[in-house]
């Protein structure tokens, strides 16, 4: 493609390449990236040339203040938050810098300027997709909101070498594709060798006397891996702070090799550096579902280890001492993914720094805290104490003394109660020994939280409820929020204009403020505008249905979406048979009136997950027999999308008339996709289920479709024998739906394609599908009415995003703030760049 980005360079001098935030600075510095490092002139250059030039042109813009941000931590008294979690799901890193930078406009204009356009360029980032889901993505959302908010935070974590799988659908399957997302460079890392450290695996302990005569005990390892820090900046929303999220890389130790080497045992030398390499090769594709393989709790200690190794020694070099670690530093465990912290911390103060137990054990406690993040009993993690001793022989140790300790506090609280000894035991006994992260990670936390209200009163009342009754002081919680920076702004460009044309643009750090929106509600100019933005977000999608499935679809139906990882409880199949039901209603009765629909889902499944990927192939096996059906007329259309990202969601969250929030009551924790839907306009059809309880609340009963059971009466049903057979027997177009499913309606060919499903409905369903069908069928019904009165729905959108203001990040990491980290934020000013002082 023939530009004219070399032909910029006009006779600007005055401003640094680097630092320059005009036209025609920016021109000039996106030409000399283009050339200087990418190599390229610019009628060879391809987009990727393209979008690594004008990447290196923003990094430049944000190193200023990321760099001075450091120095103001290094120089000021502060404490910091270090966010440890598995997963990162950040999305495309460029358009949200510019959005924080305040330098989206300009840099559009500056390579419009260069004959090129800037979306397009936009595109051609890989989405990092360093994590599987809501836990990842949270963890993302709040790196920005810490930024935003001006609190020291560091988020610490694996970069992995393959993230989150590609989805590809081939005949009606998932299939995945590595995700090479490294393949062209990362032009947002910088890759700190100097901040290496070692961790230790594998081995046996030794006790030996120091110089007093007094004893220690040693960890011999039998293999050691270094941590390589990969550092990405974070930049915060219209502030000068710019954080770091620091992710380890695994690599082989650097006297690996010489005594295999030496001795001729080259493939020797070479399978140690392998293994070393291994530990951060790929990120498990499992959601809500650990697999107790030993690579996992690898890569669990490893970047704890590093992590924790790395917050110590800075400390120590500032402070000199670590009895005061816990003023400066709030560790937040994200999951029990990192909960081996409260071993390793332990190891390190007891073992390697000398420090009393008792001491050791204050600090740790005032240091850590733990989010809850699920309470299907699956999800909970466990290791068998073989698998443990052999990897971490130091570390069973620490947690037989934590749990020796604990368990005598217990019992003088509590004394004769075996059963309830048996249950807060970090150690599970009977079918082979197991240690009990959660466990460890409450009882070496000085916080626990769940992610919603309802989650943290299941916690409370189910999971952790013997560490309630001992701790109820430990136990808050902090519901869920989603940065609006990425979720309204940089996805909802027009719609985000609207409301600050309207109320200004304070609405993104304070997004109560949006509540000032419905002083507008009766302006008919304005509800056409909302509308008119709608429509507009719909065609883009549309067009993307069209380029990716070659399916047309009518931007004037209702917009009903379900993105989200597929797996049986979140229901994915309920909106299935609820379509099948509709398709069925046509087919007896051609000429039925029917409020259009299009029906868009999106998520991968876990590879191993077997249901999950029949559910995928069920959603597309249907779509096929409605989208050609004549008789449809178009009236139902069903679309499933490959491959679902962050980036993905930009798109579609914005073009969504319905958002589906339909899990079985008590199994989301919380949710947030159902937030990213409320602010860009969507209603809910929704349970009474993790926040979209509180979604509801906000908005009102009137702006919300509310069925199914609730939490206890699910429990309850469950107690006294539920039988799914009853619901078949006495609900007809249930029944025949299933029937259809079973008998091969929509799988020609392979007549028990999905029996397994529908057995499991049958059976089992575990998730209450049929006892909540005729409710969800009946609440669609009145969806499809309110969609009639064009004039009502475009009320209750307004109302559903004036009133969501609630779930913002920025008010998550405050409470997190005020309730469990203690932190303050800290100002960054900005020194004018100059490179003889730096
Ligand atoms: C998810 C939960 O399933 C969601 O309800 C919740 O909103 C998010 O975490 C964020 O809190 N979750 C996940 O993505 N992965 C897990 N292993 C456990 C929970």
């Amino acid at each position: 493609m023939q530009t004219n980005v070399a032909n910029q360079t006009s006779n600007i001098t005055v401003e640094d390449d680097r630092t320059g935030l005009s036209i025609e600075t920016l021109k000039r510095a996106f030409a000399d990236n283009l050339f200087y490092i990418q190599g390229k002139l610019s009628i060879l250059a391809n987009f990727t040339d393209y979008y690594m030039a004008l990447s290196y042109t923003t990094r430049d813009r944000l190193l200023q203040r990321w760099l001075q941000t450091l120095k103001v931590y290094h120089e000021q008294d502060i404490k910091t938050v270090y966010y440890l979690s598995a997963e990162f799901l950040m999305g495309r890193h460029l358009g949200n810098s510019l959005i924080n930078l305040d330098l989206y406009e300009s840099i559009e204009q500056a390579v419009k300027e260069s004959g090129l356009d800037l979306t397009e360029v936009l595109e051609q980032e890989p989405d990092p997709g360093l994590g599987n889901g809501g836990l990842g993505r949270l963890a993302a959302c709040f790196l920005d909101s810490l930024a935003t908010l001006e609190i020291p935070a560091m988020g610490y974590g694996i970069r992995y070498e393959f993230g989150i799988f590609n989805q590809s659908i081939q005949h009606g399957w998932q299939v995945e594709i590595p995700d090479k997302w490294l393949k062209c460079g990362n032009p947002w890392e910088v890759v700190r060798y100097e901040s290496t450290v070692q961790v230790k695996f594998g081995g046996h302990t030794e006790v030996y006397n120091d110089d007093r005569g007094r004893p220690h005990t040693r960890w011999i390892p039998s293999f050691t891996v270094e941590g390589i820090p990969h550092d990405t900046p974070v930049p915060g929303y219209q502030t000068n702070t710019v954080n770091t999220l620091r992710l380890w890389k695994a690599e082989a130790g650097e006297d690996f090799n010489f005594q295999a080497f030496n001795s001729g045992d080259y493939d020797g030398a070479v399978a140690t550096k392998i293994k070393s390499e291994t530990i951060s090769k790929v990120l498990y594709p499992n959601d809500n579902t650990p697999q107790g393989r030993q690579l996992r709790l690898e890569q669990q200690f490893f970047f704890v280890s590093c992590s924790l190794q790395d917050i110590i020694r800075r400390h120590l070099k500032k402070y000199g001492r670590l009895d005061n670690l816990a003023d400066h530093a709030a560790v937040q465990l994200n999951d029990t993914h990192p909960a081996i912290s409260i071993a390793e911390m332990m190891r390190l103060l007891v073992d390697d720094h000398q420090m009393f137990w008792d001491e050791a054990w204050r600090i740790t406690q005032s240091t850590f805290a733990y989010t809850n993040h699920t309470l299907m009993p699956e999800a909970l993690e466990k290791w068998g104490v073989p698998l443990f001793e052999s990897l971490l022989p130091r570390h069973l140790e620490i947690i037989y003394e934590i749990n020796h300790r604990f368990l005598q506090d217990v019992q003088t609280w509590f004394p004769d109660d075996n059963e309830l000894l048996l249950r807060l035991s970090i150690i599970e006994e009977g079918g082979g020994k197991k240690v009990r992260m959660a466990n460890l990670a409450t009882i070496g936390s000085h916080a626990v939280n769940g992610v919603a209200a309802l989650h943290t009163e299941l916690l409370k009342q189910d999971v952790l409820r013997d560490f309630y009754k001992l701790w109820p002081e430990k136990f808050n919680n902090k519901t869920n929020g989603v940065t609006p920076r990425r979720w309204v702004l940089l996805a909802n460009p027009t719609f985000s204009e609207l409301i600050t044309e309207k109320i200004g643009g304070s609405w993104l750090k304070h997004l109560d403020e949006l509540r000032k929106l419905e002083t507008f509600i009766d302006d008919p100019e304005f509800r056409d505008r909302w509308r008119q933005i709608k429509q507009a977000n719909k065609q883009k999608l549309a067009d993307y249905i069209l380029a990716h499935n070659s399916v047309e679809v009518d931007v004037n139906s209702i917009f009903d979406i379900q993105v989200k990882r597929i797996h049986e409880y979140k229901r994915q199949h309920l909106d299935l048979l609820h379509i099948i039901g509709l398709y069925l209603r046509i087919k007896q009765n051609p000429n039925i009136k029917m409020t259009p629909r299009t029906f868009i889902f999106g998520g991968k499944a876990a590879p191993g997950y077997f249901m999950a990927k029949l559910i995928i192939k069920a959603i597309n096996a249907v779509a096929d027999v409605v989208n050609r059906d004549p008789d449809v007329h178009g009236r139902i259309k069903v679309v499933f999308l490959a491959n679902f990202s962050a980036s993905l969601g930009q798109l579609i969250y914005p073009a969504a008339d319905l958002s589906e929030q339909i899990s079985t009551a008590g199994k989301e924790a919380s949710g947030t996709g159902n937030m990213k839907f409320t602010m860009n306009g969507a209603l809910t059809i929704g349970t009474l289920d993790g926040a979209n309880i509180e979604i509801r609340e906000e908005v009102g009963d009137d702006n919300f479709f509310l069925f199914g059971l609730t939490a206890a009466e699910v429990e309850k049903m469950k107690y006294e024998g539920y039988n799914p057979r009853d619901y078949y027997d006495s609900n007809e177009e249930l029944r025949t739906v299933l029937d259809r499913l079973a008998m091969g309606y929509f799988s020609p060919g392979e007549k028990d394609l999905f029996k397994p499903l529908v057995d499991s409905l049958l059976h089992h369903d575990d998730y209450m599908l049929l006892a909540d069908y005729q409710a969800y069928s009946d609440c669609q019904a009145k969806v499809s009415d309110a969609y009639q009165d064009i004039e009502r729905w475009t009320t209750m959108s307004i109302l559903n995003v004036a009133r969501s203001g609630k779930f913002s990040s920025d008010r998550t990491i405050k409470e997190y703030c005020d309730d469990i980290w203690n932190v303050k934020p800290v100002k960054v000013e900005l020194e004018p760049y100059d490179p003889a002082r730096a």
